[in-house]
């Protein structure tokens, strides 16, 4: 969306630190890291740790001392099962979230009342910078629960002041309803879920295109520009990117501004550094490596270095908007979902890019992985337009060498191709799955990321 350089809306800047220089940032940012680093201590866990490595509060005197302190992964929250990474004493805690595991018990977190009005402001922010306006009516398609979804964006969009319909998520018939007789102006859900509702709105009435959203805020599972492109067009909405994950607080990390050319991360809240997975390194500015967050305001469970396994890229080029802030890419992929097929290194992302590329396609597949003999075999069934079914077979045989040649192409391997009906693949009304991969339920459990909420991960729901 480079092309677009003039705002469609008047730009709002939230909070004057989003345009902070970078020296006061510097300073804001080292004075926040020692807070953090004096509330760790009172952290069971980290006390130990800082103190085994000789780090105190003290010993940070510039930010490149953050590189000596510990990383903190998902194992640890998960050893400290369920609240013994508080900083903060219970009676202080006013909301406990959580997020899905692998192993069925979720990771929760905890949040006081200065969490909260910090949570509320980041969300507020990123809200703001795409547009949203007090004036506005907002409808939220997220879970409302443990996920921290529903609740984060809903007190952004109040922090803004504008209106709340919770909606909540699933029931896409009454989301339908809801749009049409309240008129909402911005919608707020993951991208499937969009396309879901774009989907079943198709169906129900001769064009989706005039339910009344004109923005919509879409998180919390990957997506692709491809996928924008759709989702847009088929909604005729405006669609702007945020980022988040529960442990370092939800939605609020990082969002995108009019230019929608990466996520500005929230950079007097959160320390983002961007390592090479391996060597732990970092990369250069503009290369994929691991987002690793050490939190700077969050009290009542402070993270220091916490490996998200995420990948992207963070980029330092000014950005046009006028914020200071560096912007993130699209999460291309997770150290954890990276497929191995036959020894490749594959990741779903790479597929939808190829496969929505194509014309004909419709953005819902899913990839199954199986390993029937010794070999891993991969299928990637694709919902395509239903014209093309009642075209000669011709045109579909050449729909699918085209859809085999690019995935051979992007990924090294050939995988099979299915083509089939629309409607015929499975929808989520939470984070969408985009693999079943049969050959990890035998021996270990699959991946957590993509797997819906609350879902086991690896197995399909309701299929
Ligand atoms: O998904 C928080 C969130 C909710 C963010 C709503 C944005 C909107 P978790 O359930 O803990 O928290 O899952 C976090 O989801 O590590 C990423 O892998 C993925 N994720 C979140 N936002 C995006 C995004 C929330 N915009 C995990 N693009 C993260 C790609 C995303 N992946």
């Amino acid at each position: 969306m480079r092309e677009m350089q003039r705002a469609p809306f008047e730009d709002v800047i939230w909070d004057a630190a989003e345009k902070l220089s970078l020296a006061d940032l510097r300073v804001l940012q080292l004075r926040r890291l020692r807070e953090t680093v004096t509330l760790a201590m009172a952290v069971p866990f980290y006390n130990r740790v800082l103190r085994q490595m000789g780090l105190s509060p003290e010993t940070i005197q510039s930010l490149d001392d953050l590189r000596r302190l510990p990383m903190t992964t998902k194992e640890d929250l998960r050893q400290h099962y369920p609240l013994g990474m508080l900083a903060v004493p219970r009676e202080e805690i006013r909301r406990i979230h959580g997020s899905s595991g692998t192993t069925g018990k979720p990771t929760f977190v905890a949040y006081n009342d200065a969490d909260m009005t910090t949570w509320a402001d980041l969300c507020a922010r990123f809200l703001t910078a795409g547009g949203l306006r007090s004036h506005h009516l907002v409808q939220i398609a997220f879970g409302y629960g443990l996920f921290t979804g529903g609740f984060g964006l809903h007190y952004g969009v109040e922090r803004v002041g504008a209106a709340v319909v919770p909606a909540a998520s699933g029931n896409t018939r009454r989301q339908i309803l809801i749009m049409k007789d309240l008129q909402p102006d911005v919608l707020i859900c993951t991208p499937s879920y969009a396309l879901n509702i774009a989907e079943v709105a198709a169906c129900e009435m001769s064009d989706p295109r005039s339910l009344p959203v004109r923005y919509a805020h879409f998180g919390g599972e990957p997506w692709t520009e491809d996928m924008r492109r759709r989702i847009d067009a088929a909604l005729d909405v405006m669609s702007f990117n945020n980022y988040g994950l529960s442990e370092v607080m939800g939605p609020g990390v990082a969002g995108e501004c009019w230019i929608r050319h990466g996520m500005h991360l929230h950079e007097d809240h959160f320390l983002v550094e961007c390592l090479d997975p391996t060597t732990l390194e970092p990369v250069k500015p503009g290369e994929v490596g691991e987002l690793v967050i050490t939190t700077l305001t969050k009290q009542a469970m402070p993270m220091l270095r916490y490996r998200t396994r995420d990948l992207a890229s963070v980029s330092e080029e000014p950005c046009p908007c006028g914020r200071t802030h560096r912007r993130m890419s699209r999460v291309m992929g997770r150290t954890d979902d990276m497929l191995i097929i036959r020894g490749v290194n594959v990741f779903p992302s790479q597929i939808e890019e190829e496969l929505l590329r194509v014309d004909g396609t419709l953005p819902h597949y899913i990839i199954e992985i199986n390993r029937p003999g010794t070999l891993d075999e991969a299928i990637v069934r694709v919902e395509i337009e239903r014209e093309l079914f009642s075209d000669e077979m011709r045109k579909l045989q050449a729909l699918h060498d085209r859809i085999d040649r690019e995935i051979h192409a992007v990924t090294g391997i050939r995988m099979k191709v299915d083509l089939v009906q629309p409607r015929s693949l499975q929808r989520y009304e939470g984070k969408a799955q985009r693999v079943i991969d049969h050959r990890v339920l035998v021996d270990k459990p699959a991946p957590v990321s993509g797997s819906p909420e609350g879902a086991p991960a690896g197995l399909p729901l309701n299929p």
